[in-house]
């Protein structure tokens, strides 16, 4: 009989320093807890501690790094590396000091479940501070940027997202990897220096390759992208998990994925507003963002986010059912200017109000006055949404006057694509064609039909 392979168990670990109070560190752990979930790991504890900073070489204290050595089966101490040995007898002192009463303590138990083999740092980590606490906890560390790195690599499904996960992921682990070689080698025979000049060569040879391979891509979705540029677009962007797919799948009647998980979408994709209007409207569903997001990935997704950027209004898309949204809100708009695409006009979409009380509701308004309440999975909201969205493009239209001359006919298709035709006459020079635009669109028209 097949048996499924037991779920990997974590210990979340997450420092508070001053700066963060009480419910933003909790909100960061809780946000942590569901990244590794989205991983299928099974959380089993928290370990928090206050700390004036995080501690350069083990990120917790000795204490605490000690009770979690005991939850999972390590040592507690570094080893060679650790700090210089107090005397035992201050040391029993110390330590009995420094466990708090709401420490966990774990009694031995023969059909306890085994030990947690990952410890999970709620913060970017040097790679000799994950060095340490492997050797003292035992356990496999991962930190918050190597969880996201792990999703983003299991969720990308087009050969440019796979691309540009696999490039981020090597500039992640080379360093790690250099570091980790190179304290190995002092205690070895001597003879690493080759290979990790080699691991180095290869890492460098391997990304040069990727990004070669990237770069066509691109070119092919620049090309792409720039025949799609003159056409109504809008772009769904916000925080992972607000609900973009889900108003996607609303507005376009499109089957994208849907998931209670972090980062469930990564590759853009772009449909059609149905019922469909004239010209037609493409919206775009795009990755989401998080707090702390891997520089790396941002410069990675800056491509596919290029949708937003070249977007005419963009829907900010903001889970107004999360106690943290004012800060996911805060994170989007950071990225977004980034990114360059905070000039482009938006609207504020509060999301998830099914899951809001009046009371809520009422403050979120008195907040956000321009902002949209809805849900997503309410036909009626998303068919008023539509209707803000062709409302948008109504009044930034223009109508205009454009001469087609015989033989320039072929241009006729990107007319009826971007812009809806009032009128047509005809008369020697041409067709004489009445047409409601985006006055970039027609200005590029005019450009063309000048150019012979
Ligand atoms: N109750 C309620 N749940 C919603 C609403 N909109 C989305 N959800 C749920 O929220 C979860 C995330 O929705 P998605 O549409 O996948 O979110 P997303 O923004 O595309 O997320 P990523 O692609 O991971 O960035 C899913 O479980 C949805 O069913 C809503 O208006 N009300
Ligand atoms: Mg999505």
């Amino acid at each position: 009989m097949e048996t499924n392979p037991p779920v990997p168990r974590a210990i979340l670990v997450g420092v508070q320093v001053p700066s963060v109070d009480d419910v933003a560190h909790a909100a960061s752990i809780e946000e942590l807890g569901r990244l590794v979930k989205t991983l299928g790991y099974e959380v089993v504890g928290t370990m928090s501690q206050k700390r004036y900073e995080i501690d350069g070489g083990t990120v917790l204290g000795k204490g605490r790094l000690e009770q979690l050595a005991t939850i999972t089966g390590g040592t507690g101490v570094v080893g060679s590396m650790a700090i210089p040995q107090k005397s035992k007898a201050r040391e029993h002192f110390e330590d009995a000091d420094e466990k708090k009463p709401d420490a966990p303590q774990i009694e031995p138990d023969p059909d306890a479940p085994p030990k947690p083999a990952f410890v999970i740092v709620d913060h970017e980590i040097s790679p000799s501070q994950a060095r340490n606490l492997e050797r003292a906890t035992g356990a496999q560390v991962l930190d918050r940027t190597g969880v996201i790195m792990e999703i983003f690599h299991r969720h990308a499904h087009s050969r440019e997202a796979k691309l540009q996960v696999e490039i981020a992921r090597l500039k992640y682990v080379s360093p790690r990897l250099r570091e980790s070689s190179a304290g190995e080698r002092r205690q070895g025979s001597g003879a690493g220096e080759s290979d990790l000049d080699l691991d180095r060569r290869k890492i460098r040879d391997r990304l040069a390759e990727l990004k070669e391979q990237l770069e066509d891509i691109q070119r092919d979705n620049d090309q792409r992208r720039s025949t799609r540029r003159d056409q109504l677009r809008v772009a769904l962007v916000g925080y992972t998990n607000s609900g973009k797919s889900s108003l996607m799948r609303a507005l376009t009647g499109s089957e994208v994925l849907v998931a209670d998980k972090l980062f469930a979408t990564l590759d853009t994709t772009v449909r059609t507003l149905q019922p469909e209007t004239k010209p037609r409207v493409l919206v775009s569903d795009t990755v989401g963002f998080i707090k702390m997001l891997p520089h790396d990935l941002v410069a990675s997704f800056r491509s596919t986010l290029a949708e937003a950027l070249e977007a005419s209004l963009l829907l900010f898309v903001v889970d107004a059912s999360d106690p943290t949204h004012e800060s996911q809100l805060e994170v989007s708009r950071n990225v977004l200017r980034e990114i360059g695409a905070d000039v482009v006009p938006s609207r504020l979409i509060l999301n998830k109000i099914d899951r809001v009380s009046e009371a809520d509701r009422a403050a979120l308004r008195a907040k956000h006055p321009d902002a949209i309440l809805l849900s997503a999975k309410s036909p009626e909201d998303a068919a008023a949404l539509r209707e803000m969205i062709i409302a948008f493009f109504e009044a930034a239209m223009v109508e205009e006057q454009l001469v087609l001359p015989y033989a320039k006919q072929g241009l006729l298709s990107v007319v009826y694509e971007n812009m809806r035709v009032l009128r047509e006459d005809y008369d020697t020079t041409g067709r004489i064609i009445r047409v409601r635009g985006l006055p970039d669109a027609i200005a590029r028209l005019r450009t063309t039909l000048a150019a012979s």
